[in-house]
């Protein structure tokens, strides 16, 4: 692979995920921004987009991916973000859980769990290693739950059990939402609810809470990725804040690649 002919090696593409996802629209923002004109942006999904990383990785093939951390595939490959000098991507960003209006009146004990719900990227990459290993999601957050009871206590102290109360969850099938909705919907159903988690494209998802077809999301990325989805719907949403901080996004290619910077691939 030749640092001069990058572009052409990958036909001009960047291998995307799902077009409702923030990271196609901070992706098209940059390659506004570094002026590639000549490049496409392939829109998939997340799981089509590692499959076709993993693809080209095992032949060390040039590619270059749409990509965010925290993300099991920095577990199981040698990857680097491309700098970003522009900050077309923004910066770091906190994971925020929200609720429907009238969530904390009719259901406040699981309103109280949604509230503390908070942990740190190692575990939900935990989660998301385990699934990527071939865990079936809920097993994976079950296990999550069953090895980290003290993180799990701050959640759930002095909070009266459930009665069976139904609790609706809404998720995007990215990799980290996989996980941190499965295990807040493990905890809640040990609470004594009965959880449902339904899996939705991003627009639908920010729609279900506002309209209050869904009870919650824990998958909002905030100030920048999802900025959109806010605007729209805020005087609709009631935003618990964090319950994650340290998240990026970026372009991510593997460390063979003999680029480092999205300048790089401007011609
Ligand atoms: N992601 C993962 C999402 C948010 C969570 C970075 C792919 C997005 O871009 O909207």
């Amino acid at each position: 692979i030749s640092p001069n002919n990058v572009g052409e090696q990958v036909q001009y593409e960047i291998t995307g995920i799902d077009p409702g996802a923030g990271l196609m629209t901070a992706t098209a923002k940059a390659m506004k921004d570094y002026n590639l004109k000549d490049w496409k942006l392939k829109e998939g999904s997340s799981a089509a987009m590692t499959a076709e990383l993993q693809k080209a990785y095992e032949q060390k093939q040039p590619i270059i991916v749409t990509g965010w951390t925290p993300h099991w595939m920095f577990a199981k490959y040698k990857l680097k973000y491309l700098k970003d000098p522009k900050e077309s991507f923004g910066k770091s960003e906190s994971i925020h859980t929200i609720v429907r209006k009238g969530f904390k009146e009719d259901n406040p004990n699981a309103y109280k769990i949604l509230d503390s719900f908070y942990w740190n990227p190692t575990d939900m990459e935990e989660v998301m290693v385990d699934i990527q290993n071939g865990a079936k999601p809920e097993e994976a957050a079950k296990k999550w739950v069953v090895h980290h009871p003290d993180i799990v206590k701050k959640w759930t102290q002095g909070v009266q059990k459930g009665n069976g109360q139904k609790v609706s969850l809404v998720y995007v099938a990215w990799e980290s939402e996989i996980a941190s909705t499965n295990v807040i919907g493990s905890v809640l159903k040990n609470q004594g609810y009965n959880v449902t988690l339904k899996q939705v494209e991003a627009g639908p998802m920010f729609a279900g809470v506002a309209n209050g077809s869904a009870d919650a999301m824990v998958a909002a990325w905030f100030p920048t990725t999802h900025k959109d989805y806010l605007n729209t719907y805020k005087n609709q949403l009631v935003d618990l804040g964090p319950n994650l901080k340290g998240t990026k996004l970026g372009l991510v290619v593997p460390e063979y690649m003999p680029i480092n910077s999205i300048s790089d691939l401007e011609n």
